[in-house]
């Protein structure tokens, strides 16, 4: 099946006129596909320009019906972010095919993705390499536990920096800074400005933004995308 190309060239376009993108995280964990519309609706009276839908232990058991109906009510790209193979669906428009570029476990550079092909190839979902980096917030975070792994030191900056160009000389099209949903500390401007520096390809950051301030600062500091999780989850009119 052929693939969709349209979502990554827009990202660039975005980019490249220096609009900024936001995403609302939906963790299908934690909504009812009864609430979709509702929530459809704060999303479309948002900035939001996506949206993506994935969760760190999610078993994706009603992934279609979440997407479906949340397709049914807004028109903005729906975007996997998995945190495993079983969070693919066919009913979205992209998968962010993640590579967790701060972890040393096989199973998140390299081993889901080898799992992933026989279902992707079934769907003509956008795959976008994403290199994905989990920056120390604070507290443990869920995908430091689902993932057995380690965030990077949040003062090694220039380590940041070089593991985001590895990730883009690896073939990334996008990187992700990440803090971990619902994080103490969200990624700092210095990491953001010091990665946007060194990178070519769009910057997405996320984890712990819980006001527009920090989400302008993101902005300023370089960031392309911002994704917005828990502070959109906790209150619907949160970009009221
Ligand atoms: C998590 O970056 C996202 O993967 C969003 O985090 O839930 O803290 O907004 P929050």
């Amino acid at each position: 099946m052929k693939h969709n190309t349209m979502l990554y060239s827009q990202i660039l376009s975005a980019k490249s006129k220096g609009r900024k993108l936001l995403a609302i995280l939906i963790d299908p964990d934690k909504v009812a596909t009864e609430a979709v519309p509702v929530l459809a609706e704060k999303i479309n009276q948002s900035p939001a320009t996506h949206i993506l839908v994935g969760g760190s232990s999610f078993d994706g058991h009603h992934l279609d019906e979440i997407i479906i109906a949340l397709k049914k009510e807004t028109t903005l790209p729906v975007l996997l972010f998995p945190g495993n193979p079983s969070q693919i669906s066919a009913e979205a428009d992209g998968i962010l095919f993640l590579q967790l570029l701060s972890g040393r476990n096989p199973d998140y550079l390299v081993e889901h993705q080898i799992d992933a092909v026989p279902i992707l190839e079934k769907t003509k979902l956008e795959i976008i390499s994403t290199g994905y980096i989990l920056i120390e917030s604070g507290a443990e975070t869920a995908v430091e536990r689902v993932s057995k792994t380690k965030p990077l030191s949040k003062t090694n900056i220039d380590y940041i920096s070089q593991t985001a160009k590895a990730g883009e000389f690896i073939g990334n099209k996008l990187v992700y800074l990440e803090a971990g949903s619902g994080a103490k500390h969200a990624v700092s401007t210095a990491i953001i400005k010091a990665v946007k520096e060194r990178i070519l390809v769009p910057l997405i950051v996320g984890g712990g933004i819980r006001s527009k301030k920090q989400i302008d600062e993101a902005y300023q500091a370089g960031a392309d995308l911002v994704v917005i999780g828990t502070a959109f989850e906790n209150d619907l009119n949160f970009f009221d």
